[in-house]
């Protein structure tokens, strides 16, 4: 091999990062169309968007849930397409780890041989080459590489961003996202001025990934497509036509199993829930037990608005309650426990009360920061008396989606939250909202806040909460209303 030839371990982290990336940007786009809306802070009120992805138009006065925002991405864009949050999430969430330790790899072998100093700077005279560069490329003419590089001063830059800045900042950005990172670090992002923030940064990243692909891919052609394309698939100019069947072959491998993916999740969403969580909600319970919420908001950052989601439930046991200011209202306790209880308002408020200005994380992006005051739920499992085999309890609301809102499924809207997590700090169950008694659209007379977790967690309009040691006779058995008709994981923390 020449001095500038390219080692195996190079060229095959190359052609991963290549495969992960298809299925991280496809995977990222399904996310963003679950809600298209960028917000310029983290309240996301209606007509405040710094760049809108939909036609749709809301204004804060408007009765509308967040889900009506979902588009269905096309398959040939987003994995897998067609409004499937829960699936795009499992795959986004499943190939970061992958391409993570992929990209660690590469870092580690990078520095180990000495392939770094042809990827790291190592003197500020780069600069004014890579500008120079950057003008000849303008007035059509190829500049000379480096004489002990492979490739020219702008390539070397880019490609040290790329790596070095750029994969770093999406994951930066991307965490900031998370509700359990956000509720144990609040701080962490208001570096980037917030979650809505982070999340159009995230989107740029995204942005600059394509744009560095295609620029990549353009300056190989223009390179010299035949002696570039050797040096990537078999590492020096010694066989094109090996290089050619090889390198198409990659690339056929590359499209051929994103095109799989995409069936497959899109014909067994159940199959690719449990599969792809074997990795995905393993990360997600580490970072949900690990980091409990220590939010402390200030009044004055109390959102002005809250987006919904759920329409209030129509069944006329609950309509009569509301009639009546919910003063019939009881919480059935039951399951495994000491002796069953009927509870109303009055003798949660016996139990303990507290208020506390958290952020509301929704699964599809969107945030608000309310004060909500209520009973600690630790407190309330304690008052309850679970019998030791209990070890998750299910919190039953009176909404029957196929009354409300028939696009994913039917039956009474319900979430399993393990007692582990229940216990956790800052978790409440809640009946005041910024002051005042709950909203009905916001889960009157009773909802439930699980800071670290996502908003589809936070069962409102709560009627039951029962006590069980397992969830599979439960609705469909995944743990929770939207993990059965939906998809999403059971624990969320990112
Ligand atoms: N009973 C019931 N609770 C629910 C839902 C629902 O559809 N039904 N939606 C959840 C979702 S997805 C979110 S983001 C929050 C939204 O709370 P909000 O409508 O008060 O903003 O409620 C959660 N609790
Ligand atoms: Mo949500």
């Amino acid at each position: 091999m020449g001095e500038f030839d390219f080692p195996l371990w190079l060229r095959a982290t190359h052609f991963l990062n290549l495969l992960f990336l298809t299925f991280l940007a496809r995977s990222g786009i399904e996310i963003l169309a679950s809600f298209p809306r960028f917000y310029r802070d983290d309240h996301c009120v209606p007509g405040s968007e710094l760049l809108k992805l939909t036609r749709r138009k809301v204004s804060p006065s408007d009765y509308t849930t967040a889900l009506e925002e979902e588009l269905e991405a096309p398959g040939w864009l987003a994995l897998p397409g067609g409004a499937q949050l829960g699936a795009g999430r499992h795959w986004h969430l499943f190939v970061l780890l992958f391409w993570i330790l992929t990209g660690l790899t590469y870092v580690v072998l990078l520095f180990v041989t000495d392939e770094w100093q042809r990827l790291v700077p190592t003197s500020w005279s780069i600069v004014p080459t890579a500008i120079s560069n950057a003008l000849s490329y303008l007035h059509g003419q190829l500049p000379p590489a480096l004489s002990d590089r492979p490739y020219n001063a702008l390539q070397q830059i880019t490609y040290f961003a790329v790596v070095f800045l750029l994969a770093p900042f999406q994951i930066a950005t991307g965490a900031a996202m998370s509700s359990a990172v956000m509720a144990r670090f609040p701080w962490y992002p208001s570096a980037f001025g917030g979650r809505q923030r982070a999340r159009f940064l995230h989107f740029l990243g995204l942005l600059a990934f394509a744009a560095f692909v295609a620029a990549h891919t353009a300056m190989v052609v223009v390179h010299g497509l035949a002696l570039e394309w050797s040096k990537i698939v078999i590492g020096e100019d010694a066989n094109r036509n090996l290089a050619l069947v090889v390198g198409v072959s990659g690339l056929v491998v590359v499209v051929i199993l994103n095109i799989l993916a995409t069936i497959v999740t899109g014909r067994s969403p159940r199959f690719a829930q449990h599969s792809l969580g074997v990795v995905a909600d393993r990360l997600q319970a580490l970072l949900s037990y690990g980091l409990s919420s220590h939010q402390r908001y200030r009044t004055s950052e109390i959102s002005p608005y809250m987006w919904l989601n759920g329409y209030p439930p129509p069944d006329p046991a609950y309509r009569r309650l509301a009639e009546g200011a919910f003063a019939d209202w009881r919480l059935a306790v039951n399951g495994l426990v000491e002796h069953e209880l009927s509870l109303g308002i009055e003798d949660l408020k016996a139990i303990g009360q507290r208020s506390q200005i958290t952020k509301h994380n929704c699964i599809q992006g969107w945030s608000s920061v309310a004060e909500w005051t209520g009973v600690d739920l630790a407190a309330f499992v304690d008052y309850c008396r679970p019998l030791a085999g209990a070890r998750y309890a299910v919190f039953y609301a009176f909404d029957d989606k196929g009354e409300t809102d028939p696009r994913h499924g039917t039956g009474r809207f319900y979430e399993v939250v393990d007692l582990r997590l229940a216990r956790m700090p800052q978790n409440m169950l809640a009946w005041g909202m910024n002051g005042k008694p709950l909203t009905i659209e916001h889960g009157a007379p009773l909802r439930l806040r699980l800071e670290n977790q996502l908003g589809f967690k936070m069962v409102k309009w709560i009627r039951a909460v029962e006590f069980v040691d397992e969830y599979a006779h439960v609705g469909l058995g995944q743990g929770g209303w939207r993990e059965d008709h939906q998809y999403y994981s059971r624990v969320v923390g990112i």
